[in-house]
């Protein structure tokens, strides 16, 4: 959500929930009374509050069309949308930190390295599928499709940063390491990477 806004250039300000389990802040009774799917990001627009990244990145989309985030024609859109939901559907709900914390805890009781291969296991799938995707459809090697930022690119660059958190091999991917390379760099993505919101 951070980096649609920065994308857009719109002003927005934040305000940190603590996901540490001993804390499980999106829990409690204040946080789950804005949003009770007890989930962060949450979005607040005035009096509204939106939830689920996705909807919310449309919703900014739709209310704030330029730069958009989604091509034109239909199939383009299709296409654009079904890298993103891979990311967003298919790897980062089995490694959300709630899912994690339930592995580790009783009756899995899972350990680190346990953990770890599950985590790794959701990565490898899906951005060995992307890996071929993106052969296809990026138009210049720095963008999941076409030549400019979309929605798949919001949501690939945080599911790298993770997967780089918990040190999963990315070499098999090169196409995807030269896009989020090439990203990350962008002033856009610079502006709203995690170390910039980390608390003190
Ligand atoms: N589908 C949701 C997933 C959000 C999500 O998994 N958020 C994580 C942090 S990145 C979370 O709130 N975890 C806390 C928990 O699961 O209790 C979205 O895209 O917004």
């Amino acid at each position: 959500m951070r980096i649609a806004l920065s994308v857009k250039d719109l002003a927005y300000e934040t305000a940190p929930i603590d996901l540490r389990p001993e804390v499980n802040a999106q829990r409690s009774p204040e946080y789950l009374a804005l949003n009770p799917e007890g989930l962060v990001p949450l979005l607040i627009d005035g009096t509204r509050a939106f939830s689920q990244s996705l909807a919310i990145i449309e919703y900014l989309e739709e209310t704030h069309p330029q730069p958009a985030l989604l091509p034109r024609a239909a199939a383009d859109r299709a296409r654009v949308r079904a890298l993103s939901l891979l990311i967003a559907c298919e790897m980062a709900p089995l490694n959300n930190s709630g899912v994690l914390s339930y592995l580790r805890g009783p009756p899995l009781s899972a350990d680190e390295s346990e953990v770890n291969g599950w985590y790794a296991r959701w990565i490898a799938r899906g951005f060995e599928a992307l890996e071929q995707e993106v052969q296809a459809l990026s138009g210049d090697g720095a963008h999941m499709f076409g030549t400019a930022v979309t929605l798949a690119d919001v949501c690939l660059v945080p599911q790298m940063y993770n997967a780089r958190r918990y040190r999963c091999d990315l070499e098999p991917y090169p196409r995807l390491r030269a896009i989020g390379a090439h990203l990350e760099a962008l002033p856009a993505f610079a502006r709203a990477a995690p170390e910039r919101f980390a608390p003190a």
